[in-house]
């Protein structure tokens, strides 16, 4: 047993510039902290984040409150516990909480305690953080689903798809899966220059040039994909994350275009753009409350990953009615959305006993925090989405896999995909 000494927070920054919570946690002889990211394209059924929105001093975004929070009281009812009793720890959080999308205190707030904890429970322990999760051996590292063409609300140009990833299906290890998306990522940096567009990245790192069409950011990539050496659809699979709570007015959709259809329209809009570019992946290819739309999709269509983001918003109830309603066939983990490591950790397990594949991943306000490097690894899930091979904080959780990988030698292997 090794005692938690104190729990003090300050404010930090994130990747956007907007004040974020840091928690530091103190045994006797040790200490660490973790940040939390913040969401753009949030679901309504997260956990909320709060922030001093009367606080006109940082224009309302300020976290002094949860901070505050956090050194008085929170830190009180924590001092003298387990380190090591993560679920203990995470249910106290819950219950000073007590609400149902912990509003009272803020997931922000309980969530940079709670990652702090695991993260300072691996080091008294003297084991990697990746080896204090649930698996305990033949560690898998996950496949990066590397967001390179940035639109939605993560970038001013007008594409109404948010997300055109590339995720590198044939690569036998991390390196060589960081090889490919780093030689597809040069090609489309230069197609993107000769045409006379901007290369300046978005909120995730991905390029966001001045181009409204879904279909031109796609015939980009699979330019893109083809200068680089590669074949689209099978060494390397264009991937999408539509974030589709954004595009819907009145029961319809402007996914496709700037035009609002039906959802039968747009699933047929969706079977060409999947055979056209061979897409092998699609996240929250509708709203967060149109369960019908989903599974019309899902029953539609074949061999295509179905991830529920907003969808799920990484809450065992929304998965377990997803489940039961064939939603989808992966879910995307985002430890904010629900706002403890334990809860994270049971919703994971339970997606993959029911055969879900597991994606982990950033929020596109995100920091210097590469914890979700190490909770890919030590989930077995198969994929990371983690932005492009720009902008640090997105970078960082790549190079946490790449040591991760170098520590694990001999007996490093990349997770399956299909
Ligand atoms: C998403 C995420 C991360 P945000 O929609 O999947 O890419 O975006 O953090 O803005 O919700
Ligand atoms: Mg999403």
């Amino acid at each position: 047993m090794s005692k938690i000494l104190k729990v003090k927070a300050r404010q930090v920054f994130d990747s956007r510039g907007n004040p974020t919570v840091e928690a530091e946690v103190f045994t006797k002889k040790n200490s660490c902290f973790a940040i939390c990211p913040s969401g753009a394209s949030t679901g309504t059924y997260e956990a909320h984040e709060k922030r001093d929105v009367k606080n006109k001093q940082y224009l309302g975004k300020s976290v002094l409150g949860p901070i505050k929070s956090i050194n008085t009281f929170i830190s009180k009812k924590l001092v003298g516990l387990d380190i090591h009793n993560q679920e203990r720890i995470d249910s106290i959080l819950i219950n000073l909480d007590g609400t149902r999308q912990k509003s009272k205190l803020g997931a922000n707030t309980i969530l940079a305690i709670s990652m702090a904890v695991k993260k300072l429970s691996a080091k008294e322990k003297g084991v990697p953080l990746y080896k204090s999760f649930f698996v305990k051996d033949n560690f898998k590292l996950p496949y990066p689903l590397m967001n390179i063409i940035n639109g939605g609300a993560h970038a001013n140009n007008g594409l109404r798809i948010q997300e055109f990833m590339i995720r590198p299906d044939k690569a036998k290890t991390f390196s060589e899966a960081m090889r490919i998306c780093f030689l597809v990522i040069k090609q489309l940096s230069k197609l993107i220059k000769d045409r006379g567009l901007s290369t300046s990245v978005g909120d995730e790192g991905g390029f966001a040039p001045m181009i409204s069409n879904n279909n031109q950011a796609l015939d980009l990539i699979v330019s893109a994909i083809k200068k680089a050496g590669f074949k689209n659809g099978t060494d390397v699979c264009i991937c999408l994350d539509v974030a589709a709570n954004e595009l819907l007015k009145k029961n319809k959709y402007s996914i496709h275009s700037s035009k609002f259809i039906s959802v039968e329209t747009s699933i047929n809009e969706y079977k060409k753009i999947i055979k056209k570019y061979k897409i092998k992946s699609i996240e929250d290819p509708f709203a967060e409350n149109d369960w019908n739309a989903w599974n019309k999709l899902m029953r539609n269509i074949s061999k295509v990953q179905i991830v529920g983001d907003d969808l799920y918003v990484t809450n065992l109830e929304r998965l377990k009615k997803g489940f039961l309603n064939l939603s989808s066939n992966a879910i995307l983990i985002k430890l904010n959305q629900i706002g403890t490591v334990s809860e994270t950790l049971d919703v994971i397990k339970f997606a993959q006993t029911i055969g879900f594949k597991t994606i982990i991943s950033h929020r596109s306000g995100d920091s210097e925090d590469t914890f979700i490097a190490d909770l890919a690894v030590g989930t077995n899930s198969n994929q990371i989405k983690t932005g492009s091979l720009a902008r640090s904080e997105r970078v960082a959780k790549y190079n946490q896999l790449l040591r991760i990988e170098e520590q694990l030698g001999k007996k490093a292997r990349m997770n399956i995909i299909h």
